[in-house]
């Protein structure tokens, strides 16, 4: 079957209204050209320099209006994706909004693993990703659903044991529970709808897709400039985990040159502890907003 509902020109992106991932997913849209203002006041923005509107929503709705064609990109969790069983394309995943389903039981009971949760009750707002977890694990629950506030069920003694987010672990902390297990692992994604979609769309949407993979990769590089004695250039090369060959500019102080490149972020400690032992100095790093390979 071929499905249509293409009856714009411009992309139509839903982001989260407000709440958790909004401000990412602003600062992504921002960082990557897309200009538009008024956001926390609309529904619908329109943008002003790409084919883009934006639409507000809950993230709960986002899966389904992209899967229906009403939008056809959407930022959201893969929590919320998958438990929603959307029918929608993942197209990336964005390193933030991180976060996991796990399994948590009250700290002093005697749930410590999956199968100890056979006959139990638990509470949860993801009912489909926790049925399918204990299916597979041939474990029988029950499942009480409950929108918030799912870490106190257990105080309450309306269930045995929860199914929730976790970030830090906090929460589960404060509420004397432990952690045991991971259903999901969550970051947010960009979904795109299988529904099919103009050549103009579709051209829009590779557009739109290298400008996030430059993005994605500048938030994970440092540019980094330091002065060194022409002597060390090959050790420093061999440090260097550079995308191509460094820059190497000679200085007006003899025998002196400022080399130039880009590293990946995490390897900077490293590689500026080890450069500063060939004798470099003054390195500096700065932040990249964007890259194009
Ligand atoms: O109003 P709307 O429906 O749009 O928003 P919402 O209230 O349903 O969602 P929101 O804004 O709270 O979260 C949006 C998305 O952020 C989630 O769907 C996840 O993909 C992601 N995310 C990342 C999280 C967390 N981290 C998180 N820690 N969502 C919720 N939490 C909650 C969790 O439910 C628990 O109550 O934070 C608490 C645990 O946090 P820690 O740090 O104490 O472990
Ligand atoms: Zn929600």
């Amino acid at each position: 079957m071929n499905r249509t509902k293409d009856s714009s020109t411009s992309l139509r992106i839903a982001i989260q209204k407000s709440g958790r991932l909004t401000d990412k997913t602003v600062s992504l849209l921002q960082g990557i050209g897309i200009d538009f203002d008024n956001y926390k006041r609309n529904l619908m923005v329109k943008t002003r320099n790409f084919d883009v509107e934006l639409l507000l929503l809950r993230d709960d709705d986002i899966p389904e209006y992209v899967q229906d064609g009403v939008c056809d990109l959407g930022f959201v969790g893969a929590n919320v994706t998958y438990e929603s069983r959307a029918d929608v394309k993942v197209l990336r995943g964005l390193n933030y909004g991180k976060c996991r389903l796990s399994l948590a039981a009250p700290k002093n009971g005697n749930i410590k693993t999956p199968q100890d949760f056979d006959g139990k009750t638990v509470a949860t707002s993801y009912p489909n990703l926790t049925r399918s977890f204990f299916e597979e694990q041939g474990v029988n629950i029950k499942i009480v659903g409950i929108s918030g506030a799912v870490e106190i069920a257990p105080q309450l003694e309306v269930a045995d044991a929860i199914v929730d987010l976790v970030s830090t672990g906090g929460t589960l902390r404060a509420n004397g529970l432990e952690e045991l297990d991971t259903i999901l692992e969550s970051e947010t994604q960009l979904i795109q709808t299988n529904m099919e979609l103009s050549p103009g769309k579709k051209q829009l949407i590779e557009k739109f897709l290298v400008r996030i993979d430059g993005y994605q990769q500048a938030k994970k590089s440092r540019y980094i400039m330091l002065n060194a004695p022409e002597s060390a250039v090959e050790d420093i090369k061999a440090i260097i985990p550079s995308m191509r060959s460094p820059t190497v500019v000679p200085l007006a102080e003899d025998d002196m040159v400022a080399i130039h490149t880009v590293i990946p972020l995490n390897e900077f400690w490293v590689v500026m502890e080890e450069l500063k032992a060939t004798g470099a100095s003054d390195i500096v790093m700065l932040p990249i907003e964007s890259m194009i390979l």
